[in-house]
């Protein structure tokens, strides 16, 4: 059976330091001549991108339920790319992926209710189906340490308090994937150095890098 090449996602909260390491481990990847692909969400060059950019802005309002669907649509726009180049053999790397999604509107609040919005199964139901990545890592980093980095607080999520609850709702997560069986999750320090962090995902990537001939599953099909 042929090799189809891994598909690795890179999720932690705002600030881990998610896309200085994606690129990166591209740059290693491409050093090492192994046929890679990095994709990061939301991709916010598409249609439904531009939506998402400009509510994160906080330059419009959008029912919570209404960007959350933008979310997971922006994903579904290149699943079956993705599935064409791991079965073509190239690795995929995710920067931010359906985790990020349910995270992130799973810990909402309004300051009227004491009830989230949206409730996790709502969060989760829109991705179920897309391809499940072979291996998350997410960066641990505590949200007080995040805020003193580059950047922190310019967009909408980007509150200590709401790092908090999305760190609490990340290791459900994290528990749940692990449970089921579909692929694995795999907790790193990102508050290390950065070139620390670099040998640590290196060092979870590089096996895979042979490829495998196991099938591509699919994200919570069976639970
Ligand atoms: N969202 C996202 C949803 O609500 N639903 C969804 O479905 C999805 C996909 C934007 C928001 O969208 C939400 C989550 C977010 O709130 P984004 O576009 O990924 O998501 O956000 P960005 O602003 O691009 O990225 P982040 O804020 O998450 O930052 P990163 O990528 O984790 O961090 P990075 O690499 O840019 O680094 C941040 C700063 O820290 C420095 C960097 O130089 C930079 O200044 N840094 C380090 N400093 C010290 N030590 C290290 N090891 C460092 N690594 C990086
Ligand atoms: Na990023």
């Amino acid at each position: 059976m042929a090799h189809r090449g891994p598909f690795v996602v890179i999720e932690g909260l705002d600030r881990s330091g998610k896309s200085t390491q994606a690129e990166a481990l591209i740059k290693r990847l491409q050093d090492e001549k192994i046929p890679s692909k990095l994709i990061k969400f939301p991709d916010r060059s598409t249609p439904i991108g531009k939506l998402i950019d400009s509510y994160l802005r906080s330059e419009s309002e959008l029912d919570d339920h209404v960007v959350h669907l933008l979310f997971s649509a922006n994903r579904w726009e290149v699943a079956s790319s993705i599935v064409k180049d791991l079965q073509a053999g190239t690795l995929v790397l995710c920067d931010r992926y359906a985790f990020s999604g349910i995270a992130f509107s799973a810990s909402k609040l309004k300051p009227d209710s004491p009830e989230p919005p949206l409730a996790y199964e709502w969060c989760r139901a829109p991705d179920v189906s897309l391809p499940a990545p072979d291996l998350t890592l997410f960066l641990d980093i505590l949200p007080e340490k995040a805020k003193e980095r580059g950047g922190f607080g310019e967009e909408r999520y980007e509150k200590e308090e709401v790092q908090e609850r999305v760190r609490v709702i990340f290791d459900r997560i994290g528990e749940e994937v692990e449970s089921a069986g579909a692929g694995r999750w795999l907790v790193l320090d990102g508050g290390l150095d950065q070139e620390e962090v670099e040998k640590s995902i290196w060092a979870e990537v590089k096996p895979l890098t042979k490829g495998t001939t196991a099938p591509i599953q699919k994200l919570w099909d069976k639970t």
